[in-house]
Order: C-alpha cells, then structure tokens, then sequence
C-alpha cells in the first residue's frame, strides 16, 4: 500500500514537470552587488560572478530590473590608453566555467533609476540567457569601497540568489 502511494507519486512527478524535483540548475550566480550612486545620478552598475556548472556555453543575453528603466550588458575597452565602457551583445558564460562581471570590467548598467538607491537595500534583476531560462536574483547595494573581500565566510555557500545574508561581504575573485 505505502509502496504504490509511493510509485503514484513518482509517476505524478514525471507526469508533470512543474513536479519534478528541481534539478540542480547549470547556472548560478555569487556575490551580486549593485554599486550606491552618488545622490542625484540615475545610473550605476551591478556586479556579480555568474557560473556555469552546465557542458554547455552559455550566455547572458540581456537583463532587466523593476528598479531601472533600461538595463544594459556593459564591458571596458581599453582605446588608446583610456578605459571606456561599451555596450556588448552578450556576456560568454563557458561551459564548467564562470564570468565575473566586476569594475573594470564586464558589468549590468542600470540607467533611469526609478528611485534613488539605499545602501542595504535590494535590487531585483533577472537575467536572460540563450537557452531561455532566466534567473533573478537580489542584489544588494554597497557604498563603493564596501566591497572589502571575503575569504572562506562567505565563499563556501555556493550560490545565494536570494541574497538571503545581506551582510555577506562581496568576494573579490568568484569562489564557487
Ligand atoms: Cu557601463
């Protein structure tokens, strides 16, 4: 009796997807920030390590946040010695690899603030990727300098989309 309530419930979960058990997801992400603007400027930028546990390259097509009218993929050209930001089609996310989007470098440009930011607070955004799943997670924002670097506290979690431990410190390489 308990064994066929059992295979009925396994034969629901793979009737339906929405019931099967949430399989580990190829993508995760670390340490999301979003920089405090200075008071009055609309535009900041969101940082993060993105991994890829999946034998598949990946890559993040666009994103959006209730928080910003416009969201852009940015990255940093050096041209001629003067380091400038440009908007890029896609952030390459390797198979079993992970991308950091980090000052200096690759980033989400957050532009029209709807509201100014908090520190401490949260920023939701989600990210879209090529193979149509997306992914939203809580950035919280730090004052630029906030950003001290973690070892071994914070690193060890693995994946907190949810930005459930706001006081997390952001790491300064991704540590998956
Ligand atoms: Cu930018």
């Amino acid at each position: 009796m308990k064994k066929r309530l059992l295979n009925g419930m396994l034969a629901a979960a793979f009737l339906s997807p929405l019931a099967l058990p949430a399989a580990e997801p190829a993508i995760s992400i670390q340490a999301p920030y979003v920089r405090l603007p200075p008071p009055g400027i609309r535009t900041t930028a969101g940082f993060m390590c993105i991994r890829n546990a999946g034998a598949d390259d990946r890559l993040l097509l666009r994103a959006e946040s209730p928080a910003a009218g416009v969201v852009e993929l940015h990255n940093h050209i050096d041209e001629n010695g003067v380091m400038k930001m440009r908007p890029v089609p896609g952030i390459a996310i390797r198979a079993h690899g992970q991308t950091e989007l980090k000052p200096g470098g690759y980033h989400l440009m957050l532009m029209e603030l709807k509201a100014a930011l908090k520190e401490g607070g949260e920023v939701p955004i989600t990210l879209h990727f090529d193979d149509g799943s997306r992914l939203t997670v809580l950035a919280p924002v730090r004052r630029p300098g906030a950003e001290a670097p973690a070892h071994g506290e914070a690193a060890g979690h693995g994946a907190h989309a949810h930005g459930a431990h706001g006081q997390e410190r952001v790491p300064v390489a991704c540590v998956f």
